[in-house]
């Protein structure tokens, strides 16, 4: 599976599914993994909108993730699971989902917190903000210097978050980077996606 965490990795936008438009960005820019990244608490519009992704990912061959929920990736047996500092423990999420789930964790901008979580059976880490995120502006900045550390150091691939478009997403892959996770890159407007704005 760890060959499939490079290239472009859309993450959706936090808001009711528009599934045509995460189709199109998937097509147009050769998405290989995509994250449903809904935080609302409605468990069955999750549930709806999870499938529906999950079965455009069988049809696109990308990888389908799901933000913080083990229960909801569990439930629809979606190829993994990403998880932030108030999240389950990836132990928790390994017992649950099996030894062929992919176990992604938010590391900040903390290479420890990397390590750590590599040691603990993570299958990918994720850095950032690496640029200004004009849907999570208050994200703590993560340097590109500890990219090119992590790298050194690291054996499972690294995400860098925050900020990516495609004008500054060279930055991140020279840096270390496997994978750019992008949102409002690739689903505009921007200011109508910040997560503190947006409708859901
Ligand atoms: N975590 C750090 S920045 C961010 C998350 C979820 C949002 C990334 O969105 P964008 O629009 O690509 O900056
Ligand atoms: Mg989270």
């Amino acid at each position: 599976m760890n060959q499939k965490i490079s290239g472009i990795y859309a993450i959706t936008p936090n808001k009711i599914l528009e599934l045509d438009a995460i189709e199109k960005a998937m097509v147009m820019h050769k998405i290989s993994i995509l994250q449903y990244r809904h935080k609302i608490t409605d468990a069955s519009i999750k549930l709806n909108e999870a499938k529906q992704l999950q079965q455009l990912c069988l049809r696109h061959n990308t990888l389908f993730i799901i933000n913080d929920d083990i229960n909801l990736a569990q439930k629809i047996d979606a190829d993994g699971v990403h998880l932030g500092a108030n999240d389950a423990s990836i132990l928790t999420a390994r017992q649950q989902l099996g030894d062929d789930a992919v176990i992604g964790v938010s590391c900040y901008n903390d290479f420890k917190l990397a390590k750590t979580a590599q040691n603990k059976g993570a299958d990918y880490v994720a850095f950032g903000a690496l640029f200004l995120s004009q849907t999570k502006p208050d994200a703590p900045q993560c340097s590109l210097d500890v990219i090119t550390q992590a790298k050194q150091v690291l054996t499972i691939p690294i995400v860098g978050i925050g900020g990516i478009d495609f004008s500054n997403q060279h930055q991140a892959f020279d840096s270390g980077c496997d994978a750019v996770a992008m949102i409002s890159a690739l689903f505009q407007p921007a200011d109508s996606l910040q997560d503190n704005k947006a409708r859901t």
